[in-house]
């Protein structure tokens, strides 16, 4: 049975005007490696630490701001989220369709809440706290090419005609403004279409910046920003002692106008500096060590990289499933062609490159889960191979193959093919994460052994979910299997009302 909406009733959780907070108990386990009679002996320790957790329910007025507003993911979310605002719907083919937010985890999944006379009953994800609701987010952005957002859609050929018309007179008077451009930083095939530029040094370009948030904020009197790069993916920038490994090398070599500084990253200090959530959604390292003690130093958000939209998705589900149930992934192949711009600017080494690290780091976590399967620093063989097909545009194609060991010695093949269109996989993805960006602003917690209530850290694990890389603080562990992301942001949005994490025991039943 499926429900609207609840509310919780428990000693542990006080509804007030302003906030709901609760008092959780966290199980978890301490571990410890000891001499135990002249052996070393692992000892597993459960304990119970007390946490709060408060959260904000005043839900802001949102702006959204996209690097590569105009590009095929930042048009079609804007296009879909005017249609669900404007209730539209259109002709296909097959039959009248109407406006969805389907593929986004906060607008159209669901959780369970318990058992009522013998049935399950499920809620939607966000119904758990109060969160922004999509169709009243107002969009801006930044672009490198000049086209209105009308125009955009159109060449980004991912939405049926019938819809494109009803949408054009929303959109023909959404222009982008001039963007960072440095074309040492994206594929030198992407030079025709940079025709709305920020000019100046690089400290003037991130004083632009800034003054573009600032306008954005009071033009359309939002409360809260957040900023999410789904402009092109740029080639990796170099890490050195001295350019960009501290706060302090980082803000002089933007003053020295020093070459190696990424547009990806300017966008991001703006952001910073201007306390401004940053999402990266491609697979750059625009967080460089620098920018992410920056982040940490003036407590903004943070998040990244890298949507995991489709291959990499389904790739953190197989992989923990055939890990989880013993069977030895040996050789996992990956080869996918798309045609759309993205496609284009990905078809250069250096941009490819980029791509094809985030896209190979994803089964880390689940191969050294289990020491039976491999050994220490045993690997699958993986391979990640993209390729530029215009023809086929938005709609593209995954082919993957996964090998594994089995029962003595056997060998199982599965080999899987999916087309779809690129951004209408991307685009509820987006809105999840500056959706979930903007709450997680707005829950502090504190565990019985601090004093004071305090944000999430700035780095936003709780954005892993939608990642294909998820950026971490140093020394926290990388989570990609899918499962695991998902009950970590649903157990802790749980945690927020009191209720206790998804355990799928069933108990009451046994
Ligand atoms: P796109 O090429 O259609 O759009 C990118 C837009 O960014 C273009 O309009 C371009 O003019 C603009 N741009 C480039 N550099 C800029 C800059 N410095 N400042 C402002 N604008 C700039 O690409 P698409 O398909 O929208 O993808 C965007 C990004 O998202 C890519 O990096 C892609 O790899 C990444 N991504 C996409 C996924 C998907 O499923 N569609 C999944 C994972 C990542
Ligand atoms: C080709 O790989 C283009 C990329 O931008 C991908 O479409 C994007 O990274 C999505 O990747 P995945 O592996 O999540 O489908």
């Amino acid at each position: 049975m499926f429900i609207e909406s609840f509310k919780v009733e428990s000693p542990n959780v006080k509804y007030t005007e302003n906030e709901i907070h609760s008092v959780y108990s966290y199980e978890t386990t301490e571990l410890v490696h000891e001499d135990r009679k002249g052996t070393y002996q692992w000892i597993v320790k459960p304990k119970t630490v007390k946490y709060e957790f408060k959260t904000d329910i005043h839900v802001p007025k949102l702006g959204v701001m996209l690097v590569g507003w105009g590009g095929n993911n930042g048009s079609t979310l804007t296009a879909g989220v005017i249609a669900n605002r404007e209730g539209i719907s259109w002709a296909t083919k097959d039959k009248v369709q109407q406006a969805n937010y389907f593929g986004s985890l906060t607008q159209a999944s669901s959780i369970r809440v318990g058992s009522f006379n013998g049935e399950e009953i499920y809620a939607p994800f966000k119904s758990l706290l109060p969160m922004v609701n999509p169709d009243d987010i107002v969009f801006g952005g930044w672009d490198i090419s000049d086209m209105n957002l009308a125009d955009a859609m159109a060449r980004a050929r991912v939405l049926d005609i019938d819809l494109q018309k009803q949408l054009r007179p929303y959109m023909e008077s959404m222009l982008p403004l001039p963007g960072i451009y440095d074309p040492d930083f994206i594929a030198a095939n992407q030079g025709a279409r940079a025709n709305n530029v920020i000019k100046g040094t690089k400290k003037e370009q991130v004083q632009q910046i800034i003054k573009d948030i600032r306008e954005f904020k009071e033009q359309n009197k939002v409360d809260k920003v957040v900023v999410l790069w789904t402009a092109n993916t740029e080639r990796y920038s170099n890490v050195a002692v001295g350019l960009n490994d501290t706060v302090e090398n980082l803000l002089g070599s933007v003053d020295k106008n020093e070459a190696e500084i990424s547009p990806s990253t300017l966008y991001a200090i703006a952001c910073v500096l201007e306390n401004v959530p940053f999402i990266n959604g491609s697979p750059q390292n625009t967080f460089v060590p620098g920018l992410i003690d920056l982040a940490i130093r003036r407590n903004c958000l943070i998040g990244g990289d890298d949507f995991k939209s489709g291959q990499t998705k389904i790739k953190s589900v197989l992989v923990d499933f055939l890990v989880g149930a013993g069977i030895k992934p040996t050789s996992i192949v990956s080869y996918n062609h798309l045609g759309n711009n993205d496609g284009m600017n990905l078809s250069a080494p250096q941009t490819f490159r980029s791509k094809e690290i985030s896209k190979s780091n994803v089964v880390d976590d689940m191969v050294s889960s289990n020491g039976i399967l491999y050994e220490p620093g045993e690997h699958p063989d993986h391979v990640v191979v993209i390729k530029y097909v215009p023809y086929v545009a938005d709609s593209k194609r995954a082919m993957d193959e996964y090998t594994s060991e089995i029962f003595l010695g056997g060998k199982n093949t599965i080999v899987m093919h999916n087309t779809c269109e690129d951004s209408l996989l991307a685009a509820p993805i987006i809105l999840d994460l500056v959706l979930l960006a903007e709450l997680s602003t707005r829950i502090q917690l504190k565990s019985e052994a601090e004093g004071k209530f305090h944000s999430f850290h700035p780095v936003a694990t709780i954005l892993s979910y939608l990642s294909k890389a998820p950026l971490v603080p140093p020394g926290t562990p990388v989570v990609n299997a899918l499962s695991k992301q998902r009950a970590m942001l649903e157990n802790i949005l749980r945690a927020c009302v009191g209720l206790a994490p998804e355990n799928n025991m069933i108990l009451e039943y046994k």
